[in-house]
């Protein structure tokens, strides 16, 4: 890290209370949710500093500490960029290090409000079924202590403190990528509740609020690279900036817990948040549309050789397949939101995609497939099976997956597979000798695919993996898109 340059300070407090509590602070939430709530709250007013908590490790605090937890969000734009200090961030604590300091703050009063950026495998849940995994060892410990170590676990402990204490519960404001992911917290929540005390669920079924969301800005990883070029051009250090593209949205459903009257959430609308009463249309659109593609481009093009999704889609075959994604495959399996013209929903994707400040690793879009694959992908492939549309694409993208969670590349190069189910995956790929075999093992992984789905994508996912391994993936894109 660049040593000679004085440390990022504090500005000015922009609000002297906590009102939000985080979990799960990285990049994403600090560019997008962060950004948005300090807006509002410079806007309209209110209590809404928030607290962020880091789960497992402690490098988010050791970062933001010695600089007063501020740091500067970065926006990288095909023509320029600009800077910007981020100061709603109050405090940064370490769930590992100091759980009941967590739970204290989640159970403070003035808390109304829990968001969550913990990505899909922080859930502990099934991502075919939606529900809660009993066997998750993370749920296993927290059936068992008081003190939890998963974002379930804090979200009933906490709740069970507030209720103790009279208190009325948080809005719990999931910003991950899960399909209709505030009904599917609310749905794990409940479950853990019922098993540690029936009486608790009950009332966070009736008093607690899950408002779905969808989230969307592009924000790559910070690298060290990013750190130094950054002190270079300012003359400070900033230890944990954020780098993100211009674009941004946030679609909230408006369903905050009811007791805080007008107090129950800052702002939002102020600052071009999307308060709806539904917000499903939109995350069918933004999983299938943008994280579909997003995942299909990370497996193809990393397998092709390319590191960046910008390199990828500058890469012509990549751009005629991406663009045929969309308008054969995608766009005809759901219903767009009213209003929105879904082609140039389309068209506007591709110029982020292709935003060369932005450098978006494939391997890093590529991570945790086995959590991500249902509701970015399978979900879009069911419903153009029963519409009788042909997804020669999407069955590539299924294929391509496959072969990256094997370990090893068509140059017989190793792959740094990052998933929850790496061992898992890895053995049952290295144990099957043909193609068929391997994509037969792998379809009768329970946890991602359906049963019914799974007989359906038998054959076409094994004629894909075969073209794949046989022509490579270029060939393979390029008879796809004629
Ligand atoms: C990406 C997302 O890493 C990934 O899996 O697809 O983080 C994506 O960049 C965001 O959802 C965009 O809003």
């Amino acid at each position: 890290m660049p040593a000679d340059y004085p440390r990022l300070a504090r500005k000015s407090p922009i609000t002297e209370k906590a009102g939000i509590v985080h979990l799960g602070l990285g990049a994403f939430f600090r560019a997008h949710g962060a950004v948005y709530i300090q807006e509002a709250v410079e806007k309209s007013g209110g209590e809404w500093g928030i607290i962020g908590v880091s789960l497992q490790s402690s490098g988010m605090h050791d970062k933001l500490a010695p600089q007063e937890f501020v740091y500067t969000a970065q926006e990288l734009g095909p023509d320029g960029e600009t800077l910007r200090q981020i100061e709603i961030v109050q405090d940064v604590l370490v769930a590992r290090q100091e759980p009941e300091a967590v739970l204290t703050a989640m159970a403070e009063e003035n808390i109304r409000i829990v968001t969550l950026t913990v990505t899909e495998k922080g859930y502990c849940y099934d991502p075919a079924t939606g529900r809660l995994n009993r066997q998750h060892p993370d749920i296993v410990a927290d059936l068992n202590n008081e003190l939890p170590v998963s974002a379930p676990g804090y979200l009933v402990r906490a709740l069970q403190r507030r209720k103790v204490n009279g208190l009325p519960p948080f809005t719990v404001l999931t910003c991950d990528n899960l399909p209709d992911n505030g009904r599917i917290v609310n749905g794990i929540v409940l479950e853990l509740a019922e098993a540690i005390d029936p009486d608790l669920a009950r009332w966070i079924k009736a008093e607690g609020k899950f408002p779905a969301t969808m989230v969307d800005r592009i924000v790559p990883a910070t690298k060290a690279e990013d750190v130094e070029a950054l002190a270079t051009k300012t003359g400070v250090l900033d230890a944990a900036p954020v780098l993100h593209e211009p674009f941004r949205q946030w679609v909230v459903e408006d369903d905050f817990v009811e007791a805080y009257g007008s107090n129950a959430r800052p702002d939002l609308g102020a600052v071009g948040v999307e308060l709806v009463d539904n917000v499903t249309a939109y995350e069918h659109m933004k999983l299938r549309m943008l994280n579909g593609t997003h995942s299909s481009l990370a497996y193809l093009g990393y397998l092709a050789g390319h590191e960046t999704i910008s390199q990828t889609v500058a890469d012509d075959v990549f751009e005629k397949f991406v663009k045929q994604l969309w308008s054969r495959e995608i766009i005809p399996s759901f219903k767009a939101p009213d209003g929105v013209d879904i082609n140039a929903y389309a068209d506007a994707l591709f110029k982020r995609y292709a935003n060369p400040a932005i450098q978006h690793r494939t391997w890093q879009i590529a991570m945790d497939g086995s959590q991500k694959l249902p509701q970015r992908i399978l979900g879009t492939v069911a419903d153009d099976f029963a519409k009788a549309i042909d997804v020669p694409g999407l069955t590539t993208a299924i294929a391509a997956w496959m072969l990256y969670v094997g370990g090893t590349d068509m140059q017989g190069k190793p792959i740094d597979v990052k998933d929850p189910l790496a061992d898992q995956l890895r053995a049952i790929a290295r144990a099957a000798s043909t193609a068929a075999e391997k994509v037969t093992a792998l379809l009768q992984v329970s946890q991602v695919f359906d049963p019914a789905l799974a007989d359906k994508l038998q054959s076409p996912v094994t004629k894909a993996y075969d073209k794949l391994v046989n022509k490579g993936v270029r060939e393979t894109l390029k008879e796809i898109t004629g």
